[in-house]
């Protein structure tokens, strides 16, 4: 059983309690333990296995503690059974939909026979709902309205689809004569690697001109809703955009509260209130005077409370409002830490551009290297490269290399993992390359332990440097293998490897919690666009991306070295 079960049953342990008008207490326990499991980087699975305490993580007490190891070992779990057959089944769908509590969400059950969201839909059409409230069609639409609006946050999308689409909507509303702040807030901003609806947040002289504008853009469809501060609108694609205009003394405070994640400012808020404030959208209010102050910037709001300003990426309630108090935030790595690209391909196997034009590209972003990493050949990937035609290669890097000034390419290649565990080309060839990437792309449903195993020996192997997207995952269309991470994990620190942050935008792989736990292990992480053109160089800020939501610093990043320490790097086994 994964984590996101484990999860799973615990979360609907809280809303059935909260069904049952249990204490909020303890509905809170389970609430906050569901999600710490979901976010933990280890799977209890592997933890109960190896002895581990649970109460470790943080929101797992005694109790929890107990049911996840029942949970876990059977697969099953009596309370939960025992809860879940006081209430007709799915009921718990019906907390979803905002709006809906567990009072009224009893009321549909016991009084109409509703327990989905499907039948509620239903009972709405056909006028149920306004009659049992008395209060008219107007409840029941809004109810509708949370539905479908639900519905569409159901369908995340893929970040990679959805920021080149915001940045073209940000650039135009930029241009809105009088428009100081525009910027992307919510999950986008925090960088999540899907997102549920687009939150953005800007402050202008005239906000009505700017929401005007937004709604006549041409990325827009359908409005759903339009003020003279704010409006909603679905772009084309099916992602519902928000927008929000304040004045810009207000701005701070905005995007402070917009940006999240929602437990991230539940911390700050109940850390406000122990200091005397209430922290809102509008600004922080000193409880015993009622004056509310503003803040422009977002920055000065943190500051007031007494902390760092913490990183978008950290907000994700995992111990960042701690570190900022104590000053001992890490400094994140950025784009412009990033040296060079470890992770290229190119015509010679399956890329669309040569090796100059590559280069030339990469030059033109400042990285001081790029490593040409084409596909080995023998497990039949698009033209990959037998030994013969890598040496060709490496003579013609080496030629490039003089020609150019200004960027040093680095031999490599994506040397195929075969299903043995053993490498698709010789140790004399790997041997004469500058870096050696390794990837699993094919019998990928292999046991657990078998694929465990395979990668291993490509840890273990002294001519590989790094191994390449360690899941294999594809975003919404591949899960990934089963592998015991934790055991890559400490193998790639034991032998001083690399693990890759794959930065194409179908990839990040590692994720996010996977590269949070490799670090903290003390593995140096590569991130690599995979680029198989030139414009894929631009997916390092994917990269980065997941780096940061995994508190990497530059000195945790591989490619942040500069050339010479990076060569130490490679060739210190
Ligand atoms: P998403 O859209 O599912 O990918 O995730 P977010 O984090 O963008 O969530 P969203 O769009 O519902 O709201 C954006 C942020 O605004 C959220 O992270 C926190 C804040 N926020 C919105 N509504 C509430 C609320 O009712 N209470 C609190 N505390 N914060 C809220
Ligand atoms: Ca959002
Ligand atoms: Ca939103």
């Amino acid at each position: 059983m994964k984590n996101t079960a484990i999860a799973r049953v615990f979360r609907d342990i809280g809303d059935l309690l909260e069904l049952k008008g249990e204490n909020a207490f303890k509905i809170r326990a389970y609430q906050k333990a569901a999600r710490a499991i979901e976010h933990h980087p280890r799977e209890i699975k592997t933890m109960l296995y190896e002895g581990e305490d649970l109460r470790s993580i943080p929101g797992v007490g005694e109790a929890i503690a107990k049911k996840a190891g029942e949970l876990v070992s059977t697969g099953k779990l009596d309370y939960y059974e025992n809860l879940k057959s006081q209430f007709p089944e799915g009921i718990t769908n019906l907390l979803t939909v905002p709006g809906i509590g567990p009072k009224t969400a009893n009321r549909f059950s016991n009084e109409l026979g509703i327990a989905s969201v499907e039948a509620l839909e239903q009972a709405i059409g056909d006028g149920r709902i306004a009659k049992l409230f008395r209060l008219g069609d107007k409840t029941a639409s809004n109810i509708l309205q949370q539905i479908q609006a639900l519905r569409r946050k159901d369908q995340r999308l893929p970040i990679g689809e959805v920021l080149p689409v915001v940045d073209e909507i940000l650039d135009c509303l930029r241009s809105v004569p009088g428009v100081r702040n525009m910027t992307c807030a919510g999950s986008l901003r925090r960088f999540r690697e899907t997102l549920g609806d687009i939150d953005l947040m800007g402050s202008a002289d005239k906000p009505k001109g700017v929401i005007e504008a937004f709604v006549a853009l041409p990325q827009m469809g359908q409005v759903l809703a339009q003020g003279s501060t704010k409006a909603s609108a679905i772009a084309h694609g099916g992602l519902q955009v928000d927008l929000r205009i304040v004045e810009h003394s207000c701005f701070g405070s905005l995007l402070q509260y917009f940006t999240g994640s929602k437990q991230h400012n539940i911390s700050l808020r109940e850390r406000g209130r122990r200091q005397g404030f209430k922290l809102s959208e509008y600004g922080i209010t000193d409880a015993s005077t009622d004056r509310l102050e503003k803040f422009a910037d977002e920055a000065e709001f943190y500051n007031r409370l007494g902390l760092q300003c913490i990183p978008p990426e950290l907000r994700e309630a995992q111990g960042e409002v701690e570190r900022a108090e104590q000053g001992t935030l890490p400094k994140l790595v950025e784009l412009s830490d990033v040296k060079g690209d470890l992770h290229i391909h190119t015509n010679w196997s399956d890329g669309h551009n040569s090796v100059e034009e590559m280069a030339l590209s990469a030059r033109e972003l400042g990285y001081q290297y790029v490593a040409i990493t084409d596909h080995s050949g023998g497990r039949g990937i698009a033209h990959g490269l037998d030994e013969e035609r890598l040496r060709s290669q490496i003579a013609e890097i080496r030629m490039v290399n003089e020609r150019l000034n200004g960027i040093r390419l680095l031999s490599g290649v994506e040397v195929d993992i075969r299903a043995d565990g053993s490498l698709d080309l010789s140790h004399e060839v790997l041997s004469e390359l500058d870096v050696v990437v390794a990837g699993v792309h094919s019998a990928m449903n292999q046991s657990e332990e078998r694929m465990t195993k395979r990668v291993l020996s490509a840890v273990e192997n002294p001519d590989v440097d790094i191994i390449a997207h360690p899941t294999c995952r594809l975003l919404g269309e591949r899960e990934p293998v089963a592998i015991d991470l934790e055991a890559v994990f400490r193998a790639a620190a034991g032998n001083n490897k690399a693990l890759e942050i794959n930065a194409m935008p179908e990839r990040l792989d590692l994720k996010d919690i996977h590269a949070f736990r490799a670090r903290g292990l003390g593995v140096k992480l590569a991130i690599g666009t995979d680029a198989h053109s030139v414009a894929h160089l631009a997916f390092m800020r994917y990269g980065t991306g997941v780096a940061r939501r995994a508190w990497c610093e530059p000195a945790n990043i591989l490619n942040t070295l500069p050339l010479e320490q990076l060569l130490a790097f490679l060739g210190g086994d």
